[in-house]
């Protein structure tokens, strides 16, 4: 098989640029190793920056997401018994939008499934090859069977556990990591969310964030230790922490409404940035070149703000033969990366627990909180980068 822009991941990333491709008369290949099912039920991001939703529109798939999306204006902090808002609108003109990454998922694979360009499932990237020559291409599994798919340009949107980074050579490549002593246990609950905008607590015990899916879903995790085993967690322990952590708001009648839980994931914290983010013809985008702490709520716009460059590099490569704005990739992105980066860093320090932590380390925190509760300023920071910076 033979192609243009061959795409390995059909995430956010992978689905959006080839869609770009397609509206642009760019011809291009994706190859994702679930199936349908299983990539349109992975929970995970649900807040999105204006310009993610801007950039979903413009493709066509923004009907369901206007429908049913919930624009919000601002955000709660709580914290050392009180209650702030930080009001996006008024400190920046902009809005957010809760939309699950579920439901981008299954718009864009219905858009593409009926419009195409062609996406096979099951299809297991194994390496890439050649990208430093005039002739990449993804070798890949399919049916039992083995195949070469040949490009012009590859672009590897296959996430953090994907093999299109390790085709950057070890000497070229240079990572960034952090790891933190803490994870977050989430659940789904078939129940009405307790608060119209999202509630970021630092508890005395750890990290609660009340979050939503739709008007009668709502999303909640809990700061737990590492290696927690969600099993150990029924359903009564999970509401009683969350309830003592959301605790102690400033208004005296809100309580945390309480429904049959339907989901429970643990996830790790991870900072990690990978350059540069194109070896020759192969280019990262997403989660396979960078992830954030989802403290910040950046990976999805992160991942969609690579692709928006990357389409735009591309559509200008076919239209006048340059590849000026390809060149430009790898800067322009990770100068975002590492904004999103210090920002998510940021959120995530402030607001959790570690074990052991020192009181003077906690004083430092809350003395960080109270800064952003208390200034103008402190606070159009937080809602700059939380709304996305500008594209440029
Ligand atoms: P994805 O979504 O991981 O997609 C990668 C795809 O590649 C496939 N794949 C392969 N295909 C073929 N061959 C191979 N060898 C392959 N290896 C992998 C995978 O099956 C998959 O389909 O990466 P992408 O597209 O870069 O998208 C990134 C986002 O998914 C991620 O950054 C966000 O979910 C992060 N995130 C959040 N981001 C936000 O912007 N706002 C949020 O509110 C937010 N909340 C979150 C989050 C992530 C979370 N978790 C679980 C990590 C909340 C959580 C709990
Ligand atoms: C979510 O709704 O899943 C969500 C929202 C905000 C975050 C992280 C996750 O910071």
């Amino acid at each position: 098989m033979r192609t243009t822009v061959g795409i390995i991941g059909a995430g956010p990333a992978g689905l959006l640029l080839a869609r770009q491709l397609h509206l642009a008369g760019i011809d291009c290949v994706v190859l994702e190793n679930r199936d349908r099912a299983y990539i349109e039920a992975r929970q995970r991001a649900g807040m999105l920056e204006a310009g993610t939703v801007e950039a979903l529109r413009a493709v066509g798939a923004g009907s369901r997401l206007d429908a049913e999306g919930l624009e919000h204006h601002g955000i709660e902090l709580r914290f050392d018994g009180t209650s702030h808002r930080v009001d996006f609108r008024a400190l920046t003109g902009r809005t957010v939008t809760v939309y699950a990454q579920t439901e981008i998922v299954k718009d864009l694979v219905a858009l593409q499934l009926a419009e195409g360009p062609p996406l096979f499932f099951g299809a297991e990237a194994v390496a890439v090859e050649g990208a430093d020559g005039g002739s990449p291409r993804v070798r890949y599994r399919h049916e039992g069977r083995e195949a070469t798919l040949e490009c012009d340009w590859i672009v590897g949107c296959d996430g953090f556990h994907g093999v299109a980074r390790s085709a950057v050579p070890a000497a070229l490549r240079t990572t960034y990591e952090r790891d933190y002593p803490f994870s977050w246990l989430g659940i789904l609950a078939d129940v009405a969310p307790s608060s119209d905008e999202l509630v970021y607590a630092r508890g005395a015990t750890g990290f609660a964030l009340l979050s939503m899916r739709s008007p009668t879903v709502s999303r909640l995790y809990l700061q737990v230790p590492n290696g927690t085993d969600p099993a150990d967690w029924p359903d009564e322990r999970i509401w009683d922490e969350l309830d003592a952590r959301f605790a102690a708001g400033s208004d005296p009648d809100w309580t945390l409404r309480r429904g049959p839980v339907t989901s429970k994931t643990l996830t790790p914290m991870r900072s990690f940035v990978c350059e540069p983010m194109r070896h020759g013809r192969l280019l990262l985008a997403g989660d396979a070149a960078h992830i954030v702490p989802p403290t910040g709520a950046k990976g999805l716009n992160l991942a969609v703000f690579d692709v928006r460059l990357l389409g735009r590099a591309f559509e200008a490569l076919h239209r006048t033969g340059s590849t000026a704005l390809l060149d430009a990739y790898p800067r322009a992105a990770l100068r975002r990366v590492w904004q999103a980066t210090r920002f998510s860093y940021d959120m995530t320090t402030m607001l959790h627990v570690p074990p052991g932590e020192s009181d003077f380390d906690r004083r430092i925190e809350l003395t960080r909180l109270e800064r952003i509760a208390t200034s103008r300023d402190a606070a159009a920071e937080l809602a700059a980068q939380y709304t996305g910076l500008p594209l440029e």
